[in-house]
């Protein structure tokens, strides 16, 4: 099965287009946590326990790993371990290098971490893509227009009357003769999102930038799915996994995700 079919199982038994993005920062966790012997990994553990049963995908951001120091990436990897096989995991590294060198980050994050899919950075072109998208079973999520305000500074530049990355988007069509690529567009650029979507009406759209970042849910419902109300990967991390800095921080995560896929199946209507 590939990983775009995945999706569309996955996203069909939840009935959600929610990824919640695990970026768990240790100084904005809840005081009362502070003293566990792992406070990020039982804070992932809470967070994950209340939710998993209303999202399609986690999206752990590998930064706030690297950024723990030692023990960071065995909390990651902890984490996973956690994640039912019922929601898919998105490692979110935007990881690129020359071929021989995106083999090795490649196998880190599908074989090693066992990820099912990446985010990846599509600046280098074709060869350096390709070893993340060889196994169909294996995601692969190429940057074409990103949430934040830098995004104007290459990717809406003209080539050749088009930007760039509209040429990323037909890159990554002709490039998905598995069926795994897919495209990560922000939030904050619904009008584009929709432009986006007639090019690639069945690839996988991952949307941050909603919460936090200002991204409009409703827009991005319906601009960014295809035609049956599927294939966008809608993520939030911030709004939700930091929704209360309380003891009920998971119950208050809970309650904000319960709003956000109502909110979402409202608008696919
Ligand atoms: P919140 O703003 O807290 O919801 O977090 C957004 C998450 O999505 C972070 O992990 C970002 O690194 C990631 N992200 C963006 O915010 N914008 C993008 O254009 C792409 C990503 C991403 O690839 O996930």
């Amino acid at each position: 099965m590939t990983f775009t079919q995945k999706l569309k199982e996955i996203q069909t038994k939840q009935n959600s287009l929610l990824c919640i993005g695990l970026d768990v920062d240790p100084e904005k966790i809840p005081e009362h946590m502070k003293s566990r012997a792992n406070p990020v990994l039982e804070f992932n553990r809470q967070i994950i326990e209340a939710t998993q049963d209303l999202v399609c995908a986690y999206k752990p951001n590998l930064a706030f790993y690297e950024a723990m120091g030692e023990g960071g990436l065995t909390t990651l990897r902890e984490t996973l371990m956690l994640i039912p096989k019922s929601v898919l995991t998105i490692g979110d590294g935007k990881r690129s290098d020359i071929g021989n060198t995106a083999e090795q980050y490649a196998k880190s994050l599908f074989n090693d971490f066992g990820f099912d899919s990446a985010t990846i950075n599509p600046y280098m072109g074709f060869d350096s893509v390709e070893p993340f998208s060889r196994n169909p079973e294996k995601g692969v999520f190429l940057l074409a227009l990103t949430s934040n305000p830098g995004s104007k500074d290459f990717q809406r530049l003209k080539v050749k009357g088009k930007p760039l990355y509209e040429k990323v988007v037909q890159a990554a069509k002709k490039w998905n003769k598995n069926q795994n690529i897919g495209l990560v567009v922000g939030a904050t650029h619904s009008r584009e999102l929709k432009m986006i979507r007639k090019i690639v009406p069945d690839m996988p759209l991952l949307i941050p930038g909603i919460g936090k970042q200002g991204g409009d849910l409703k827009s991005v419902i319906r601009n960014g799915c295809d035609e049956n109300g599927q294939l966008a990967v809608i993520n939030a991390s911030r709004s939700i996994i930091y929704a209360s800095s309380g003891r009920n921080f998971a119950d208050a995560a809970r309650a904000e995700v319960k709003k956000m896929v109502e909110e979402i199946r409202a608008y696919k209507k």
